[in-house]
């Protein structure tokens, strides 16, 4: 179905992961962020959606665009990295927004070390998709576009 008057799906990355592909791609794989961007935006395209995405290592920019996303987008895609595991704040964010949220990772946190088992992110998503590589961002892409869709 084509969607081109559809609000755009948020792809929200937060401190880091501008450093993708550089190091422990034994964890997180080769993939730069501009390839994962790249990958999204066909996937996205062929479920007739339009992405917003965009990452950064301040943890208020980050809540900013959540609050944006409230009223200017139709679901979002959120790898929150490091903050996923410590931030109230991003939480709180989460659960006013009413649009569909999905938490994401590249790498499965719940088997890693244990501070990463705790996800402030997760109590308040609609989902979570982890483990996969970039993958996790195309199948995350494809949960928002089912939720979003008129249909569902
Ligand atoms: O697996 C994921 O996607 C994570 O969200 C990645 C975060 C980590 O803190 C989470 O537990 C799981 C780390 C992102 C930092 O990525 C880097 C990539 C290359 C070099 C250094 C950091």
């Amino acid at each position: 179905m084509t969607q081109s008057a559809a609000k755009p799906i948020y792809v929200l990355n937060g401190p880091n992961l501008n450093l993708l592909g550089e190091r422990e791609p034994e964890i997180y794989g080769r993939a730069t962020l501009a390839d994962i961007e790249a990958a999204c935006r066909a996937r996205a395209q062929s479920h007739g959606f339009h992405i917003v995405f965009r990452q950064t290592n301040v943890e208020g920019e980050l809540i900013g665009w959540l609050h944006e996303a409230r009223s200017a987008g139709c679901a979002v895609v959120l790898n929150a990295a490091g903050w996923t595991h410590t931030s109230v704040a991003l939480h709180d964010a989460v659960k006013a927004i009413a649009i569909p949220v999905i938490e994401t990772h590249l790498s499965n946190p719940g088997a890693r070390e244990p501070f990463r088992h705790v996800s402030y992110v997760s109590m308040a998503a609609k989902g979570v998709i982890a483990g996969f590589g970039a993958q996790s961002y195309l199948l995350a892409i494809d949960a928002a576009a089912a939720c979003a869709a008129p249909s569902s």
